[in-house]
């Protein structure tokens, strides 16, 4: 198997090292940025009025651009497209309904708010946080985003089949930039778990995927489209917002045929560097600046985890060119995230391992269908610290891996034991990244940290947000069998 993360060594240091003087870390690299400009001052949150969002999942037959003709019963929040991108202002409230109008009974239907640092009641785990929303009931969400930056939004339960519906939509917090790109657009990436030819959905879930790397849709698009071509400006310094919402599939995203460079991860603004490779498993999320073709010029957004690498979408240039001189994109503005206090720090490793069953490996190809009031498959193929989630029976929460003091700064080393990939996702806070065991990591922020194969990572943040909060794999079928947790801050 070929390396699943060929890092540009420089470049990466390069960027640490910026990060490490606008953020605070500590690299002992005192190597040049990629690019000119540091970070800017924190955006300061506005005052706006309440945006209002109202979403009513529901089953709807839809064609997209991808399926060939074929209508297909997607599964989304809006009957006015497959895809909400709600665009808000820093500083103002989001006060959303949703409607559960799911045709099939028991499907509940919460909202999570993947990345945002929000109140304990607003996370949308049900059981843990909030009462299920069963169909026919609504519930309603209210909270002021702290952070700016990329986000999305889903349901957290029966997750892999949700999302391979489309149940997905989109939040940017804007206020981030320091002056205007000449575009700002979103490609989000994910596959579709369709067979054309019959024109219906394969099963969501298998028993062979979800003992191993999971189960693949064969269908790859961008923005609901085979390698769509999106029109930019010529000349421009045009800001992407990629993003992994697949339930599955990582992958090692790059660009051919122009410049471009990471200006934020997870949301997160870092220090301009180069974008040469970077590994995106489901849910990680990075902005990026592309210097566009001249008129008529294309550049491709290209998938390079594959043998032969997949153009996910192709760029063309068209008009008068916007920029002059040398490439050196605009920064955002730093985020504002409580910096953990290491010399203090509680530390802890926490293991992410197969289970006995998951040994096994389950050979048949299988759904595995019904998911128990704890939103979990009744397989248990991966443990956190040696527990599947739950432990015990299937009605009640297993007590919380781990009860967190508010305001003390934790050290985790996130060790993943198996020969698969698991992007770790922490609930109601952003973490540092600090290290890896086996790459060279540019320290930043995140929401979700991905765990190569026999990798140890370590992560430190400060508990600052009191409630109980969700620790899972975020390749969907993991978490529905086993590899989820949760921890409480008190
Ligand atoms: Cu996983």
């Amino acid at each position: 198997m070929r390396n699943p993360l060929p890092l540009n060594r420089r470049r990466f240091l390069a960027g640490g090292a910026a990060l490490a003087g606008a953020a605070g870390f500590a690299l002992g690299s005192g190597r040049a940025p990629a690019y000119g400009q540091p970070l800017a001052a924190p955006a300061v949150p506005g005052v706006f009025p309440d945006v209002e969002l109202s979403l009513v999942a529901a089953e709807r037959p839809s064609v997209l651009p991808a399926f060939a003709g074929n209508e297909l019963p997607l599964w989304t929040f809006s009957p006015d497209t497959w895809l909400p991108i709600v665009r808000m202002p820093y500083g103002a409230r989001l006060n959303t309904t949703i409607r559960n109008d799911l045709p099939r009974a028991e499907e509940h239907a919460s909202i999570h708010w993947h990345g945002i640092r929000l109140p304990n009641d607003q996370d949308g785990v049900p059981y843990l946080v909030q009462e299920p929303v069963f169909p026919g009931d609504s519930f309603r969400y209210s909270f002021v985003p702290p952070d700016t930056g990329t986000f999305f939004f889903h349901t957290h339960c029966n997750t892999a089949e949700h999302i391979g519906r489309g149940l997905i939509g989109i939040l940017i917090v804007e206020g981030d930039t320091t002056e205007p790109y000449d575009a700002d657009e979103v490609v989000l990436v994910r596959d579709w778990r369709v067979d054309l030819a019959a024109g219906v959905f394969l099963p969501f879930t298998t028993n062979r995927g979800a003992g191993r790397a999971g189960t693949y849709g064969p269908l790859r698009t961008a923005n609901g489209a085979v390698n769509p071509e999106m029109v930019l400006p010529a000349v421009a310094d045009c800001r992407l917002r990629i993003i992994n919402v697949d339930p599955t599939r990582p992958i090692d995203f790059g660009i051919e045929g122009a410049e471009a460079a990471i200006i934020a991860i997870d949301g997160l603004a870092v220090v301009p560097f180069s974008l040469d490779r970077w590994i995106m498993a489901p849910a990680m999320r990075i902005d990026i600046v592309v210097r566009t073709p001249r008129d008529g010029g294309v550049a491709r957004l290209v998938d390079f985890r594959p043998d032969d690498p997949l153009a996910i979408a192709t760029i063309r240039g068209a008009g008068e060119a916007r920029r002059t001189g040398p490439f050196d994109p605009a920064p955002l503005r730093a985020p504002v995230v409580p910096e953990p206090d290491l010399g203090a720090a509680a530390t802890r490793t926490i293991t992410f391992a197969a289970s006995e069953d998951g040994d096994l490996l389950p050979a048949e190809d299988a759904a595995f269908g019904f998911l128990g009031p704890l939103c979990l498959s009744f397989n248990d193929f991966w443990t956190i610290d040696a527990t599947g989630w739950p432990a015990g029976d299937h009605a009640t929460a297993p007590p919380p891996l781990a009860e967190l003091v508010r305001g003390q700064s934790y050290r985790w080393l996130l060790r993943n034991t198996t020969q698969h990939l698991h992007p770790i996702h922490i609930h109601g806070h952003t973490f540092a990244v600090l290290r890896s065991d086996k790459r060279t990591l540019l320290p930043h922020h995140a929401d979700t940290v991905l765990l190569i194969e026999d990798e140890t990572v370590e992560v430190a943040f400060v508990a600052d947000n009191p409630g109980r909060w969700m620790l899972h794999c975020h390749v969907a079928e993991h978490q529905e069998t086993g590899m989820m947790a949760y921890f409480t801050v008190t």
